[in-house]
């Protein structure tokens, strides 16, 4: 007698790691830079040209695609019961200057495969699947970080993410545009629910490696605090200028970029303080500094740390600005607390890589992800893989196959767990 043919075991089920990794080295070709890494600023032509690749992919593999007003893409799979929210999984394809192939792309691409593998064994979920594309995810170009997850969460508006505006002064409404990305769903969670969602991401740390552990579960990621300062002295001349008489910015900007590392220091060993993005007016080399402008960075596991750094910070402002008899002025532009992801979900990811034999451990993210303002409006964890010696926002960014093969296989399982088959 026949056997009614049931669905395949979809605990057996697995990607196909070939297809994955041929997928990222395609897309890693939009913005390839000379070592070997990625420059696909957000909301750049090559960004376009990413998310125009990512999007005929998807549509081949049978998905209906929107895009939201800030530029989000969201790539559906339809369920069996498409009126329950989907299940979505993604990342942002926005890299750094100096990116990597990996950074964000992973989780994008990681996504395409769960579609593309669930197609090949003829599996159809309860619930719809998304693959998302988060615009702005890096924060390098346009300001705050994870823009187009932070709208969708309502961290913060539409209108004052559209209204950010470059170096150049370009304006985010402006390059959505240009790329033809201003898409017309609503950029809110609030009209389009999400029922879970889950990122696989290179841990862009050093942790895995060393402890020689292929799956980080991620119990949360670290609060950040941005600041924009600047530094008003006056040009004079580098000559006739006695040293007394002078209101070099550049002194007291350079004292405050000490001041950074050491508050970081101060709470070790998990806080963190970066100045990294540095503008010397006039930036002549006869000329005294007249302004000078930067960027602070502070990261903390515990909110009471990451506000007494704010303090700190304020107080080191004060007193260098006190000091050198210069203005400075000092601007929050980035705000998010210590995140937790949650707990049914980080069980999911864990329970998978026990079940496949993998090596894992317990992570908490020093990166911010789009999973931390997704979190605020549905279930969330986040699967991270080792990248080599840890290195990440640098084009010799690294990981291996079987690696990513195996952290896309967590992801398949996590996300079939909470879809229902
Ligand atoms: O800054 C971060 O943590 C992320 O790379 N946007
Ligand atoms: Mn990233
Ligand atoms: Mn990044
Ligand atoms: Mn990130």
């Amino acid at each position: 007698q026949n056997e009614t043919p049931t669905a395949p075991d979809v605990r057996d089920l697995r990607i196909d790691g070939q297809r994955l990794w041929d997928s990222l080295m395609q897309l890693a070709q939009v913005g390839a830079t000379p070592k070997g890494g990625v420059c696909r600023l957000a909301l750049t032509d090559l960004d376009r040209q990413g998310r125009d690749l990512f999007t005929r992919w998807a549509r081949e593999a049978g998905c209906e695609v929107r895009v939201d007003a800030i530029g989000n893409i969201f790539a559906r799979r339809r369920g069996r019961d498409n009126a329950l929210p989907p299940v979505t999984t993604g990342s942002h394809i926005d890299t750094q200057p100096t990116g990597g192939k990996f950074d964000g792309n992973y989780g994008v691409l990681a996504g395409l495969e769960v579609v593309r593998a669930l197609n090949d064994a003829g599996v159809v979920t309860e619930a719809p699947l998304e693959v998302a594309v988060w615009t702005n995810e890096e924060g390098s170009r346009f300001v705050p970080v994870m823009m187009g997850s932070g709208v969708f969460a309502d961290a913060f508006t539409l209108e004052h993410a559209l209204a950010q505006r470059d170096n150049d002064g370009v304006s985010v409404s402006d390059a959505l545009a240009a790329i033809g990305y201003a898409g017309s769903a609503p950029a809110s969670a609030a009209a389009s629910p999400v029922g879970a969602y889950f990122e696989a991401h290179i841990e862009q740390g050093p942790v895995l490696e060393a402890n020689e552990r292929v799956i980080g579960v991620v119990e949360g990621a670290l609060g950040q605090r941005w600041y924009d300062v600047v530094v008003q002295g006056m040009e004079a001349h580098a000559g006739p200028t006695p040293m007394e008489l002078r209101k070099d910015a550049l002194l007291p900007a350079s004292e405050l970029v000490i001041e950074v590392n050491r508050i970081a220091l101060a709470h070790a060993p998990h806080a963190r303080g970066t100045v990294g993005w540095i503008e010397n007016y006039p930036n002549s080399r006869n000329v005294i500094p007249g302004r000078v402008r930067l960027s602070v960075d502070l990261r903390a596991a515990d909110d009471v740390v990451l506000s007494a750094m704010d303090a700190a910070l304020k107080e080191a402002v004060q007193r260098i600005a006190a000091k050198a008899k210069v203005e400075m002025t000092v601007e929050q532009v980035v705000y998010f607390p210590p995140q937790p992801f949650t707990p049914k979900l980080v069980s999911a990811v864990r329970d998978a890589a026990q079940a496949q034999g993998l090596t894992w451990m317990n992570v908490i993210s020093g990166a911010g992800h789009d999973a931390v303002y997704l979190a605020r409006v549905c279930p969330a964890a986040m699967i991270f893989v080792p990248c080599l010696d840890g290195i990440s926002h640098n084009e010799i960014e690294d990981a291996q196959p079987e690696h990513l093969e195996a952290g896309c296989n967590i992801l398949l399982q996590a996300m079939l767990q909470s879809a229902g088959v």
